[in-house]
């Protein structure tokens, strides 16, 4: 059911303790989000605990306490009063749900969420989950520490691409303001988003060797398939390097994760990628989205260009 965010905001008063997670891959967003709220518990006095069912990409470890984030093991449990679940609906949790039969608290910006089952505050106007929960910690009388700021900072920037992307708003520019206030650093924060390692670049070298142009230039892909992905650990921001070209409407990044696990993610200028990612089962934003397919890498490529050729061809 959806509900307001005062009453998300009521809801995290009313218990004591609070298991908080978001989608498996975790962007800057699903992180920052997450350890915004775990602070901000912390400082109402609630016990919290981040659990999130991936590996932390290296980029983000400057983020405070993201040590403290957990992986679910097999089999384990966790006593909680209430499953909030950030920046996804939760069927992308991965082993997560296991870890408790508590009743979730979803909070979420993606405006393919259709997840009615249980609360949920949905806002699909924000940028970034972080600017929601910079919402519920006015609203829960937190105060935004250089840490909390930090976190939220790099959740906004991240998911706006540092302000570029047309999801960003006045009020992203308003809140990001206030964040700087509170004690953000903005050039440290886009320094360590951006810093790769020497491997890492050497991937974007490999990666746009695989580039292939579609659709007389309206679109552009690089693939990421079995052998490329050993080396290529890393494959974050790759998408952008090839949606500068002045042709390209939709560019998109294939990429094998696992056997029948190819994961595509598209951004566009114009078209509606959230639209195609969700004919593909996926979803995400009018400008940036994404899909999953259980089929083998061939096959995967296939489908993707079959659905993108039925906007461009
Ligand atoms: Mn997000």
């Amino acid at each position: 059911m959806k509900i307001t965010l005062n009453e998300a905001a009521e809801k995290l008063k009313s218990v004591e303790k609070i298991l908080v997670t978001a989608h498996i891959n975790p962007d800057g967003d699903a992180l920052g989000s997450t350890l915004a709220m775990y602070q901000a518990l912390k400082q109402l006095g609630k016990s919290a605990q981040i659990y999130i069912d991936d590996v932390m990409p290296a980029n983000l470890n400057f983020l405070p306490h993201i040590e403290e984030i957990k992986r679910p093991t097999e089999n384990e449990k966790f006593d909680a009063d209430l499953i909030l679940v950030i920046d996804t609906a939760p069927d992308r949790i991965g082993k997560v749900e296991n870890l408790t039969n508590a009743p979730i608290l979803n909070i979420d910006h993606h405006i393919t969420n259709k997840n009615f089952e249980n609360d949920i505050y949905i806002d699909s106007n924000a940028a970034a989950s972080c600017e929601i929960i910079f919402e519920i910690c006015k609203e829960l009388g937190v105060k935004i520490t250089k840490e909390i700021a930090t976190c939220l900072y790099t959740g906004i920037a991240t998911d706006t691409g540092f302000f570029n992307y047309s999801n960003t708003t006045p009020k992203t520019f308003r809140i990001a303001a206030e964040l700087v206030e509170n004690g953000v650093e903005p050039n440290y924060i886009s320094e360590q988003v951006e810093r790769r390692k020497l491997e890492d670049v050497k991937i974007m070298s490999a990666a746009l060797q695989t580039m292939e142009i579609y659709f007389g230039g309206k679109v552009a892909g690089l693939f990421i398939d079995e052998e490329v992905s050993k080396i290529a650990e890393n494959t974050e921001g790759l998408v952008d390097l090839i949606r500068v070209i002045d042709t390209v409407d939709v560019a998109f990044v294939l990429k094998y994760k696992d056997e029948n696990n190819i994961r595509a993610s598209l951004r566009s200028k114009s078209a509606n990628v959230s639209e195609i990612a969700k004919k593909l089962g996926g979803g995400g934003h009018i400008r940036a989205a994404g899909c999953t397919f259980n089929t083998n890498f061939e096959d995967a490529k296939n489908i993707l260009l079959k659905t993108l050729g039925e906007y461009f061809a």
